[in-house]
């Protein structure tokens, strides 16, 4: 086997730049066009690919090397001379003179030296060479080499142009958790971006953090101190039960959302005399029916009125933008034995009290029996959780990110109201509206409940 000497090609201005990247190491079986190393200039970056097929006896560089053009790169062990010729054009693809990339633009031009090394190495590797051995040796050096097969597939590894890499390197980015966008599957800088704001925003969490045990888990990730390891045997008799599944992912959620989310809650008292007198003999007249109408489902349309009168709580924070949700999807929290469920009741602005009563009865069973769909508990603009069946006076409700405002109902008790002139025997609900100080303030809050009271002691006021 004859010993090869692998050079840096004509990698055109490119002058005493850092190498970023190793993909190789001693012993890896080498492709004719395989990518060894990244380097970077200032403006630019690149890969340069092998000359030579071979097993990797020397590679010549290490990360932060300066190189140029007829540095020697590696010493392979020559496998296959008649693979030698064919390396020639390809190492010289690089050379395309590079594009400045300060910003890291996903143009094809930025991209060109990239993406031509990148075609050049799929077109000229068979599918059948694509070794798991190539592939595994790769990604113990660097999980963001790409490895591919013909047509652009991905074997394991992120395909990704080298300044995505670099971008996603700079971010913390873990590439290979990332679903390309581009062209055949590549990830794009767009899609680097996108899944740092669904990291931020806590709608995704990366694998690690998902290690650590949901958002946060011990603390440590927000520089607070340990929690507190107690041996409770030592204290009396213990039973030690794992959580359900449901339980795992809304505790998650809810740490995340009031870690996340800086929440206040107004507190406030709502005149329902008259709409539960109305409530109690619409049942009466709709006994054959089957259809119960519930003071939830007049507390939805008469949220919906206010949230249409007060649109920033049906929106969501995307950066520093808010998205305004021209529809009107309420959740409704579910107390079900395998713990909370948010089922969510679409369109309220266009259903009856009647079909909302109807909905929310099927949706509440299906949340019990375990039943609901993806599509039945996703998509809600607001939520209300009440607890109204069950007791209490006010609570403070944690906000359903993204949403930016929940209502919790407690148990409505009938008490002295002074009119004027006398105290009057009033049935009064109390409510109380956590919300995202971020997007709403005080005096908004404090606007929406009364609005909420107002239509809810006369609920003539959802027709204007
Ligand atoms: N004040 C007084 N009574 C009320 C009331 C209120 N605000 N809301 C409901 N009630 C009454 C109902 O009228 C019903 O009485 P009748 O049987 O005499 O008619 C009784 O309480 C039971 O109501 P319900 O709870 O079955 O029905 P609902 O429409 O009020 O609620 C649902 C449905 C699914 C929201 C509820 O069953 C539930 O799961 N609630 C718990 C929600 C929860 O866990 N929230 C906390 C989230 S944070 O951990």
């Amino acid at each position: 086997m004859a010993l090869i000497e692998v050079k840096v090609p004509d990698i055109g201005d490119f002058k005493d730049v850092a190498v970023i990247e190793v993909f190789v190491k001693s012993g890896d079986a080498i492709k004719v066009e395989q990518s060894l190393i990244t380097v970077e200039s200032d403006k630019a970056s690149m890969e340069i690919p092998s000359s030579h097929a071979g097993v990797l006896k020397e590679l010549k560089v290490k990360l932060g090397d300066k190189i140029n053009i007829g540095d020697l790169l590696a010493i392979l062990d020559g496998v296959d001379a008649v693979s030698a010729p064919a390396a020639a054009p390809a190492a010289s693809a690089p050379a395309t003179p590079a594009t400045p990339a300060a910003a890291f633009p996903d143009s094809a031009t930025a991209n060109a030296p990239v993406m031509s090394a990148t075609a050049a190495a799929s077109s000229a590797t068979p599918s059948t060479s694509v070794g798991a051995g190539v592939v595994a040796s790769a990604s113990g050096l660097a999980i963001n080499a790409p490895a591919h097969v013909p047509g652009g597939t991905t074997v394991g590894l992120p395909h990704a142009s080298p300044s995505v890499r670099k971008f996603a390197r700079e971010l913390g980015v873990p590439l290979d958790e990332l679903k390309g966008s581009g062209n055949k599957g590549r990830i794009t800088q767009e899609d680097v971006q996108a899944f740092t704001k669904s990291v931020m925003s806590g709608a995704t969490q990366t694998k690690a953090q998902s290690a650590k045990g949901g958002s946060g888990g011990d603390g440590a990730a927000l520089g607070l101190i340990p929690w507190p390891k107690v041996d409770f045997a030592k204290f009396g008799p213990i039973e030690r039960k794992e959580m359900g599944r449901i339980k795992k992912i809304s505790g998650a959620n809810l740490l995340r959302n009031a870690i996340m989310i800086p929440a206040v809650t107004n507190h406030d008292d709502a005149d329902i005399t008259d709409l539960e007198a109305f409530r109690v003999s619409t049942n009466k007249e709709n006994e054959k029916s089957g259809i119960k109408v519930t003071m939830l489902a007049f507390l939805i349309k008469a949220c919906v009125a206010a949230l249409k009168k007060y649109p920033e709580f049906n929106s969501s924070l995307d950066g520093d933008a808010l998205v305004y949700k021209n529809y009107w999807h309420i959740g409704f929290a579910a107390d079900t034995p395998n713990g909370l469920m948010v089922p969510v009741i679409k369109d309220c602005d266009k259903k009856g009290v009647l079909q909302i009563s109807q909905e929310m009865s099927e949706l509440a069973k299906k949340a019990r029996e375990g039943k609901l769909g993806p599509a039945e508990m996703t998509g809600a603009t607001f939520t209300i959780s009440s607890l109204g069946g069950i007791g209490g006076k006010y609570f403070t409700p944690i906000i359903n990110a993204p949403e930016v405002a929940i209502l919790g109902v407690c148990k409505s008790t009938m008490e002295p109201v002074w009119d004027g002139k006398a105290f009057q025997p009033r049935l009064m609900l109390p409510l109380s509206l956590t919300w995202d100080h971020r997007v709403i303030d005080g005096a908004a809050a404090a606007r929406f409940n009364a609005f909420l009271g107002q239509i809810l002691s006369d609920f003539r006021r959802v027709l204007l």
